[in-house]
């Protein structure tokens, strides 16, 4: 697919001569991952047997219907196992690898892709399908395979009290002091495959700039904080995202 470099209303060029990026934090969602044949959220694939995900991800869908939420978290940990990081994970696995100053990786998505590829300096701010959550001793614990209603927790060993261990709407995604700390000290923001319809990290741009970086978005379709970017890049994150590392990596003079 062509790519088409739009430049906001805000912008300044990205690259503007002199300018010195050390710190970089990367923001990723479900388009990162489309490629991998993993489904969106919000595009055309994006229900789920004709659910939209804001009435399944919810602590109240899972109390009216556990086996629903539970159905909708085992088909995604099952689909997990037939798919591969693609070409946009690989290479922010190698930026990770061979950028010499801080990098925040920060994933919205649930699934284990980024880890697979190598990355390293990752939080999944929004939880992960690979987990379960004990709601009775509130151990943490990987989980591969079903989980359903009536699983038992691998630590107390209690029964039918373990959930996904992911952030659903009305609760707080995990590592925000750390995320926000990251932010507020980054010279580059990027993101990479959001819709930016969930908060707060379709907030993060608005800090980001507000305490003086850059920021840069790859996505298919210009997203809905879109003007807050000094630049953004339209195509698929597997074209776009190995493209800006060759030219991050070959013009930083860090590198
Ligand atoms: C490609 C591509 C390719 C396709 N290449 N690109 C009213 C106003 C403002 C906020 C609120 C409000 N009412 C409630 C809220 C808060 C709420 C919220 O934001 N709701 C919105 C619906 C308005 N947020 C919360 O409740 C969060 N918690 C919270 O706010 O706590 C309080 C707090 C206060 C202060 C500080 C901190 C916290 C929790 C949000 C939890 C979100 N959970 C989900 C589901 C669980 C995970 C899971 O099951 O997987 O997370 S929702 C779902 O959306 C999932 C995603 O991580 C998240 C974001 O979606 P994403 O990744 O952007 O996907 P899409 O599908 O939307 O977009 C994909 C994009 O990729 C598209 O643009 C495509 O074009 C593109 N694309 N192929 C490049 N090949």
């Amino acid at each position: 697919m062509p790519m088409r470099i739009v430049p906001s209303l805000i912008a300044q060029p990205l690259y503007a001569s002199g300018m010195d990026i050390r710190n970089i934090v990367i923001l990723t969602g479900a388009g990162i991952s489309a490629e991998s044949g993993l489904a969106t959220f919000r595009g055309p694939d994006g229900l789920w047997e004709g659910h939209r995900v804001e009435d399944v991800a919810t602590p109240e869908a899972f109390r009216r219907d556990p086996a629903l939420v539970h159905a909708f978290y085992d088909a995604r940990r099952a689909k997990l196992g037939t798919v591969e990081p693609n070409a946009a994970h690989q290479a922010l696995a190698r930026l990770d690898s061979e950028w010499p100053g801080e990098l925040l990786l920060v994933t919205q998505n649930v699934d284990d892709l980024h880890e697979r590829a190598g990355s390293k300096r990752l939080i999944h701010m929004h939880g992960e399908l690979t987990k379960g959550w004990c709601l009775r001793c509130d151990e943490r614990f990987r989980w591969i395979g079903p989980m359903g209603e009536g699983a038992a927790c691998s630590s107390c060993g209690a029964a039918g009290m373990v959930r996904p261990d992911i952030v659903w709407f009305g609760e707080m995604p995990y590592e925000m002091e750390r995320i926000d700390e990251a932010i507020r000290g980054c010279d580059l923001f990027v993101s990479i495959g959001t819709s930016g319809a969930v908060y707060p990290a379709a907030g993060f741009v608005q800090t980001a700039r507000y305490c003086g970086a850059r920021a840069l978005e790859m996505n298919l379709e210009p997203s809905l904080g879109s003007t807050m970017f000094n630049e953004s890049r339209i195509g698929r994150a597997g074209d776009l995202v190995p493209q800006w590392i060759d030219e991050l990596l070959s013009s930083s003079p860090r590198a």
